[in-house]
């Protein structure tokens, strides 16, 4: 039987490269919980679970992740078969309410230990195995500067690196947001798709005027342009517009996927592991779009490397990603925490192929950014700023 041996959670920060502008918070840094497990048999398993901007985007932070997991769900793992990962997730479950990027941080790292244990990448361990080795990879631009936006962009095609690019808009008045993107669009023309993630920040009303005026900007999505718990207006802008509504923050799993499908809120998903609760949830909460006739997309929390692998191996089991993904998280860092980064190349990222996420800790890295060895405590919203 595999019993927990040892345990560890840290927080580690790293810079992004520029300033990261969203409708509730600015990211100057990125502050993730690592998690590392090793089990009596020696086999190590690594996770992560991170959010965005302190508790402004969701109700976890860092530090509560952090505190979740080493309070609550390290008593829940000791004496279990840790290669009963479907089990012991079950047991925190029971136990441990919400918490979902705490779960996800856990899931993973018992993941990456049964693949090792195995010998296979983790998307052989999760519905059915990988159905593509590698998948379309969206960038974010959110600089705030139109002008400063359309050249990261020229020079992400440059590269071929991106060619769908997602705009954050939701901060400023709708006229202004839609002038922004239209430009963009304007600027990039067919060699692009461009999509805007308002992050909630509109009423049903700016919404409804908002999406008329992005479809007519060609716009090809607009994701979750209203509160998250607000899934029948959701509705009636889905029923009403043809540019299709991409849910993320009212997804959290299943039992959401399951509600927003039945109540017809969004026609693509936008799916992250961190919202799920982890890697199985957020496989299910795919299978029950797929089942709806909802397009799949492949979201990220800004994750690391480590988060961002993890997610990688769950998109390339899905049996149609109909609008790509954005698992672009490590390139927005100034640094990394692995030894070997992931590959991204000719618009795609690839899907790790060691047993496990694939992607292992580089120790020098950890010790020069770990919170907990750096001299000055700088906490998540210190970096973070408003
Ligand atoms: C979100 O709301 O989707 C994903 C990309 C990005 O720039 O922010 C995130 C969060
Ligand atoms: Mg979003």
């Amino acid at each position: 039987m595999a019993k927990l041996a040892h345990i560890d959670s840290f927080i580690v920060d790293l810079p992004t490269i520029r300033p990261h502008i969203l409708a509730m918070a600015t990211m100057h840094a990125q502050s993730m919980v690592l998690l590392r497990l090793t089990d009596s048999d020696g086999i190590e398993g690594i996770g992560e679970g991170t959010t965005i901007g302190g508790l402004s985007y969701g109700e976890e932070s860092p530090e509560g992740i952090k505190l979740a997991i080493d309070t609550y769900i390290t008593p829940l793992l000791q004496g279990q078969d840790l290669s009963r990962v479907g089990a012991v997730m079950a047991r925190i479950g029971k136990h441990v309410a919400g918490n979902h990027i705490a779960k996800c941080a856990v899931e993973t790292a018992l993941l990456d230990m049964q693949g090792k244990r195995l010998g296979v990448p983790v998307s052989e361990l999760i519905g059915g195995g990988r159905r593509r080795e590698a998948f379309p990879v969206a960038w974010t631009l959110a600089s705030g500067d139109t002008a400063r936006d359309i050249e990261e962009a020229e020079a992400m095609l440059e590269a071929r690196r991106h060619a769908i690019f997602k705009l954050k808009i939701g901060k400023r008045s709708v006229k202004a947001d839609v002038a922004h993107v239209a430009a963009i669009k304007r600027a990039l023309g067919d060699r692009a798709s461009v999509r805007v993630d308002v992050n909630q920040g509109w009423s049903e009303a700016q919404a409804d005027r908002g999406m008329a005026l992005l479809q007519d900007a060609g716009v090809d999505l607009v994701e979750q342009p209203i509160a998250k718990l607000n899934v029948a207006a959701m509705a009636r802008l889905s029923a009403k517009h043809v540019i299709p509504l991409m849910a993320d923050e009212a997804l959290h799993g299943p039992l959401e996927a399951f509600d927003i499908a039945a109540r017809a809120g969004a026609r693509i998903y936008a799916v992250k592991i961190a919202q799920s609760g982890g890697l199985l949830p957020a496989h299910a909460v795919g299978m029950i779009a797929d089942a709806a006739g909802i397009g799949l997309y492949g979201g990220t929390m800004l994750e690391g490397t480590v988060g961002t692998a993890a997610s990688a191996h769950v998109f390339a089991t899905f049996p149609d990603l109909e609008w790509g993904t954005e698992l672009f998280g490590p390139l927005l860092l100034t640094d990394d925490i692995v030894t070997r980064p992931l590959i991204y190349a000719d618009f795609q990222l690839q899907v790790p192929t060691a047993p496990g996420i694939g992607v292992a800790f580089d120790e020098d890295k950890l010790a020069a950014f770990r919170r907990d060895a750096t001299k000055t405590q700088h906490g998540s919203a210190a970096l973070q700023g408003a």
